[in-house]
């Protein structure tokens, strides 16, 4: 390519290419120059949000650079890549992650100080990329910088959806939505109007032959909508490598048809057709774990995963490589099942376009594609209706149903008459419409399918996909362990932690190895450093005191035990056992004398997190949370002794805040329920202990660091079965007391009026519980027990908490990509010389 450009252009080129600010004159001159061309300001207006803006085009242009170089190298390389498919991407802010990762926070901190700015005001800034509703839009992001930090060629793909997940209010103690417009400025996008794709909905399918008497297959008519791609840089940490997130926004396609109606006077209908084909990318879906079966949540899907394979297979068809190499130039990796249409599509291009033979194009997208499952919730278990897709995507829906006779039909010859296993495996579930199961037509399509965690891989074998164990063998089921980006969750979210970590263990290495943390273990008696992460911890607390006395004008004491939990409302979460808990402990403090309340540990229970907007239970969960908080805020005599907060509208900015914050937090989920939970991980890594079931991560955190430094309660999985049989056919499966009284309390009206409360008792004591809150209440309390105890402690607390942060090196998403590179998608790194 280069040949072709003579040697006087190259060389004006070069004498004028881009080059990235160096230190702090560079790095003003940049910001001063954007605010006043860029942003047309000027040192007399330039505010705190323009001096952001500028900041932002700054460590953008700088990210651009290594971009740009990232993207050719790989190119030429001809490097195999990863494509991450995800219909969620929750980045947070991008700034401080851009800053810290290139490694030049001191110098804007130097330089906006030398402008009149405090830095932190300057992130503030900065509203929060929320493309996802919560551990898993968060992990596709923690993935990414991992992908970039190892210097993986690596892409992710996903929506840019106008509106993120809604931004919470909290009006009344009940929660309000509110739009999360966040487009106006975002300065981290690169519209590329030049890569389009035409993505085709409805019509039909003819089938004919061609020239040499084949059977063809083309799907015509119908309507087009336009896919225009958003490249977002994604830098890693202590390298030039710095990949891309394309995100697809729709958009009419802009043709002689609307321009028909237009000069026909059908305005209207003109610009509805544009509304349509724009609210396809309009906006996230907001529930976690639920699927609802929308027709625009598929329109959504197949728009996306249409998008991205046509790119990735223009390309691969650059490479001129036969159609066979395809899978040694291409892994592309399902998070979930909500991309698994992809599958389809890819054998869709290659049996009818490229005109490839079924079996060789089957061979081609079994080896290219791996399916990672999130969840054994039923509910979350994504099935399309038969009738919809046959009516959206017509010629997709004979594929499947190809694939799926292909597929019985192996199964028939494996294992002869055994009508009902067929029936089990379908990809097609025989009801009334008949449904597409897509994490079935996701395994039979990829090469690997791999849980979260430990617990919920086996889960996965032993009960929802036990039969394709059996088909299958077990080596296409495996587990890659969860983990999470270092960089953000210890280094930006604490960075005083990090600074002391990286006195103690000779740098901060561990950033990229984070089993370095094991040095900590020598230091664990050293007095001075014992008292600085004591120290670091309180002040942690304080900054968020602060922020509650602020925003809510609750003032909680930092020296009480701050005990939290921030995540999704869902009752298999368990937020209302906590909220119990919160109550039990208030009426048992109203029934002390003052002599014995005075010996009592001082707790602040700090709650977060949204509640899917169709999801009534879970919003009846926040009101009671939000009403007990008033009452026993308000009680005089209780004072210090027990706050309850619900902080709004958690997000990943706030999590930051929050986490770095907990001395003990709650990953409470009924056993069994919990794939793998992400922020149990970020908790423990910034020094907080838990509470948890054994469920999901929280068994291997407890390996890693030790049954003594972790507070486990509550049933098994293995029981939970039974336990639920019991309580609607034992005949004689009793309330917990404890929890009897709780509901007397909240009956006799103590936090407003029972009516607004009663359901969340009935789902326990009238309808079966099935979350088993009853069966681990008495538990749950006693180990609350233990944790008041543990913390009066202080110094055996401080060891807990030192030591589990030494044994937190499993948990980093590096170890995760790398199990990820190697056992399923087979890429090597691809460093620049730095
Ligand atoms: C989830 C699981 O519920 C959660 O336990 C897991 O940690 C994450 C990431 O693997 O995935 N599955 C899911 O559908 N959502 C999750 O957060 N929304």
């Amino acid at each position: 390519v280069e040949a072709s450009i003579p040697e006087p252009q190259r060389e004006t080129w070069r004498k004028h290419q881009a080059k990235p600010f160096a230190d702090k004159d560079g790095f003003q001159r940049e910001l001063v120059r954007h605010v006043e061309t860029t942003l047309a300001r000027s040192m007399f207006n330039c505010d705190e949000s323009a001096a952001y803006s500028a900041c932002a085009l700054a460590f953008r242009d700088r990210l651009v650079y290594d971009w740009n170089r990232t993207q050719q190298r790989q190119t030429l390389a001809d490097a195999k890549r990863v494509y991450y498919l995800s219909l969620e991407f929750l980045m947070g802010r991008a700034l401080d992650n851009a800053m810290l990762n290139i490694g030049q926070k001191d110098i804007a901190k130097a330089g906006l100080a030398e402008l009149g700015f405090r830095i932190e005001d300057v992130i503030e800034q900065e509203n929060d990329a929320a493309l996802g509703n919560g551990g898993l839009g968060r992990l596709a992001a923690c993935f990414l910088d991992s992908l970039a930090t190892l210097n993986y060629p690596a892409w992710g793909y996903g929506l840019r959806y106008r509106y993120g997940i809604f931004k919470q209010e909290i009006i009344d103690g009940y929660q309000v939505e509110v739009p999360d417009y966040w487009l106006d400025f975002n300065p981290w996008e690169f519209p590329r109007h030049d890569v389009t794709v035409d993505i085709q909905f409805y019509g039909h399918v003819v089938k004919t032959t061609d020239e040499n008497g084949r059977v063809v297959h083309r799907w015509e008519g119908g309507e087009t909508v336009k896919a225009v791609a958003y490249d977002v840089p994604i830098p890693g940490y202590g390298t030039s490598t710095t990949n891309n997130l394309r995100l697809w926004s729709s958009k009419a396609a802009s043709g002689e048809f609307d321009f028909q109606k237009f000069n026909n006077g059908d305005y209207e209908s003109s610009v509805a057709d544009q509304q349509r084909a724009e609210t396809i990318s309009a906006v996230l879906y907001p529930n976690d774990n639920l699927d609802r079966g929308k027709e625009l949540r598929l329109k959504q899907q197949y728009f996306w995963v249409a998008a991205s394979l046509y790119d990735i297979v223009r390309r691969f068809k650059k490479s001129k490589r036969p159609w066979k190499e395809f899978p040694d130039q291409v892994a592309i990796q399902l998070n979930d099942t909500h991309p698994t249409l992809a599958i389809v599509e890819l054998q869709r291009i290659l049996v009818d376009i490229e005109g490839l033979g079924w079996d060789e194009a089957w061979d081609i997208v079994t080896r290219t594609f791996g399916y990672t499952n999130h969840t054994v919730l039923p509910e979350a278990l994504e099935k399309w209706s038969v009738p919809l897709v046959q009516h959206l995507l017509p010629r997709h829906l004979q594929i499947i149903y190809d694939i799926n006779l292909f597929f019985l039909q192996s199964v028939e010859r494996q294992f002869p008459n055994d009508r009902d296993l067929l029936r089990r495996v379908s990809i097609i579930e025989e009801t009334n419409p008949k449904m597409i199961r897509m994490a079935h037509l996701a395994i039979v399509g990829s090469h690997k399918v791999n849980g979260v965690a430990e617990l919920h891989s086996d889960l996965i074998k032993t009960t929802i996909f036990k039969d394709f164990v059996d088909i299958y063998g077990p080596d296409k089921f495996t587990n890659v362990t969860n983990g999470i980006t270092p960089r953000r969750w210890l280094h930006q979210a604490n960075p005083r932690l990090s600074e002391l970590i990286a006195s103690k263990t000779g740098g901060y290495g561990f950033l990229t190895d984070l089993t370095q943390l094991n040095k900590l273990e020598l230091h664990v008696n050293d007095a001075d450093f014992r008292r600085e992460w004591a120290e670091i911890k309180f002040n942690n607390k304080v900054r968020l005191a602060k922020y509650i006395k602020d925003t809510l004008g609750i003032a909680v004491n930092p020296n009480a035990l701050f005990d939290v939990q921030v995540k999704r409302i869902h009752e298999y979460k368990r937020q209302q056992m906590n909220i119990f808990g919160a109550i039990h402990r208030y009426l048992t403090l109203k029934e002390m004398t003052p002599e014995e309340r005075a010996k009592q540990q001082p707790r602040v229970s700090i709650f977060g997190g949204k509640a899917a907007p169709g999801y009534w239970m879970a919003k009846q969960i926040i009101h009671l949370i939000n009403a007990v908080g008033e009452v026993v805020n308000n009680d005089k005599e209780i004072g210090d002794l027990l706050k309850v907060v619900f902080i709004p509208d958690y997000n990943v900015s706030k999590a930051e805040m929050i986490i770095p914050a907990s001395d003990i937090s709650e990953h409470i989920s009924t056993a069994g329920t919990e794939a793998s939970g992400t922020s149990n991980m970020k908790f423990v890594l910034n020094g907080g202990l838990i509470i948890g079931t054994c469920d999901g991560a929280n068994i291997e955190i407890t390996r890693e660091i030790g049954d003594e430094n972790i507070f486990l309660f509550g049933n098994l999985a293995e029981n939970v079965e039974d336990l639920r049989h019991a309580h609607t056919y034992g005949g004689d499966w009793t309330l917990d007391p404890s929890l009897a009284r709780v509901f007397e309390e909240i009956e006799r009206g103590t936090f407003g009026n029972p009516q607004d409360f009663a359901a969340i008792i009935s789902a326990v004591r009238d309808h079966g519980d099935y979350y088993l809150v009853s069966d681990d209440f008495h538990s749950y309390l006693e180990t609350h027990k233990l944790v008041d105890e543990a913390y009066r402690d202080k110094e055996g607390w401080t060891t807990k908490s030192i030591l589990s942060v030494a044994r937190m090196g499993f948990f980093s998403s590096d170890r995760c990509i790398n199990e990820y590179a190697e056992g399923i998608w087979n890429i090597e790194p691809l460093k620049g010389e730095e």
